[in-house]
């Protein structure tokens, strides 16, 4: 029987697990199929630890989510073709869930698929080798629960370990004798650690973004981000003021390029995360940037290296638990013999060629949101995924875009239509400013 790996237990590896409990449920034959999750429990990054550094098993923490974490785009862009939150909630709820209201939704889709046998918890993927000879690959797991390490042979291997979780931490002059906390966004956990401080972020993508509003809704004294390339340039609150690159600092004080310099109780590095597979040798290792286009990957999913190598939600993200099912389920109809990949290298590579040069095409945000949602267009065309309005869910994004430049403070408090049940959100009861309480019952209070 053929036999498919699966690595990670994400919204991304669950995807490919519900993609083949879908084909058997209209009943195909489908591979075996193992996944294994390094965590005891599923959801990848929604699945919240307070834990920073090793976990109970001493391998690197993989959550690179903190408390009070609130979706930062709305969910109707990221909802399932398959599952909506109205199925899941049985009502439709406010468009910008926090963190425990998705992982519960990500859950139920996965209960209701009767996936969970299909994992192997507390494994850890340790290497993974392709045999010439016999054409598979040979996969090595830690199990952690009985503390043994085995080999076993697999058909095909996807790769769902996802790409932002090991943190890319640049150094600054200083920094060894700064006169305070320096911690990186995949290590912050509760901004009410930096109640009345003074906080710098660096960066100037979604973490510096979101985790410098976390500290001001929970009270900094003040927030200073700075950028390397481009401001974020939204009209941020009196106490939020947005500098140039950092230089070095020198005891409290940072210098930044314009030469201002600021007093400050806390750095955290918003710098974004390394692509890091230290289970996978360099034939089968992917090297990307985190880009729309990623380097190797026929289709944006297929290794170019391998043909039966798959890597799932590598992009940088618009889109994501729909682009995610949408690749899922490509891969899967490869794996099933439904859809050919060309056997000529070259092919491949002029794939990847051209959606590169097609992403470098422009620089317009629009075109960006327009391009990821072309591609998901694209793989869906070729698999029974369910269809959906892929341009509305891309004019939601515009709409979304234009609600943070009006408000940065303020977006999250807007409503949109779910594009999978036309039904519009209702306003949530509390502004996203005013609301400390992020559990899922006072979430769901509506
Ligand atoms: P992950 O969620 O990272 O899951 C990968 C899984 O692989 C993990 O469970 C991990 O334990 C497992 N794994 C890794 N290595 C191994 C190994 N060696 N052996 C076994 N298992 C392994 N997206 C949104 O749509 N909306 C948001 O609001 C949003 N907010 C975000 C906020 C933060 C701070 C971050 C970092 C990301 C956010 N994202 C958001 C994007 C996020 O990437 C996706 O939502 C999603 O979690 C990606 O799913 P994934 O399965 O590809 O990867
Ligand atoms: P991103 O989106 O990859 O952004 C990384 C940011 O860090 C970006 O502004 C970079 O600036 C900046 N950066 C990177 N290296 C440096 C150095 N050395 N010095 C200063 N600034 C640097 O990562 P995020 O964490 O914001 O977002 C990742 C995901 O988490 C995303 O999907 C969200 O939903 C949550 P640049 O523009 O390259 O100059």
């Amino acid at each position: 029987m053929t036999r498919v790996a699966v690595i990670g237990a994400g919204p991304s590896g669950l995807a490919q697990l519900r993609a083949f409990q879908s084909a058997a449920k209209k009943g195909a034959d489908i591979p075996e199929v193992v996944c294994f999750e390094k965590q005891s429990n599923w959801g990848g990054l929604w699945n919240y630890s307070w834990r920073t550094g090793v976990d109970e098993n001493g391998e690197p923490i993989h959550n690179s989510m903190y408390r009070y974490l609130w979706t930062n785009g709305p969910k109707e862009g990221l909802e399932f073709a398959d599952y909506s939150f109205e199925e899941h909630f049985g009502k439709q709820i406010a468009s910008y869930p926090p963190r425990a209201v998705m992982m519960d939704y990500i859950e139920g889709r996965v209960k209701k698929a009767d996936v969970r046998k299909w994992i192997r918890f507390s494994s850890v993927i340790r290497w993974v080798e392709y045999n010439e000879d016999a054409g598979d690959f040979t996969v090595t797991v830690h199990d952690m629960v009985k503390d043994t390490v085995y080999k076993e042979r697999f058909d095909y291997v996807v790769c769902a370990s996802g790409h932002f979780s090991s943190p890319n931490v640049p150094e600054y002059p200083g920094f060894e004798h700064f006169y305070g906390r320096i911690v990186h966004a995949h290590d912050f956990r509760d901004a009410r650690e930096f109640t009345d401080q003074n906080v710098l972020v660096v960066g100037s993508s979604y973490s510096a973004e979101d985790i410098g509003s976390q500290c001001w809704k929970y009270g900094a004294k003040t927030v200073t981000s700075c950028y390397r390339s481009a401001p974020m340039g939204f009209n941020w609150p009196d106490n939020w003021e947005e500098k140039p690159a950092l230089v070095r600092v020198e005891g409290k004080t940072a210098f930044f390029k314009d030469g201002t310099s600021k007093e400050v109780d806390a750095i955290i590095l918003c710098t974004g995360y390394k692509h890091y597979f230290p289970f996978l040798p360099d034939d089968l290792r992917l090297k990307t940037k985190n880009r729309l286009a990623t380097a190797d990957l026929y289709k944006g999913v297929v290794y170019v290296h391998n043909p039966k190598l798959f890597y799932l939600g590598m992009q940088d993200q618009w889109f994501t638990f729909n682009m995610f099912d949408a690749q899922a389920w490509y891969v899967r109809d490869i794996i099933m013999g439904r859809i050919k990949v060309p056997e000529d290298k070259q092919v491949l590579l002029a794939d990847v060629a051209e959606r590169e040069a097609r992403e470098e095409a422009s620089d317009d945000v629009k075109y960006a949101i327009k391009y990821q949602g072309a591609y998901i267009k694209e793989l869906i065309a070729d698999t029974d995924y369910p269809t959906f309005d892929v341009d509305g869910m891309c004019k939601a994004f515009f709409e979304w875009k234009q609600h943070k430049v009006d408000g940065i403070m303020d977006f999250r408090n807007n409503s949109y239509k779910s594009l999978m049940t036309g039904t519009m959100a209702p306003k949530h009861h509390t502004p996203w400013a005013d609301a400390l309480d992020d559990s899922m019952e006072a979430y769901l209070r509506n």
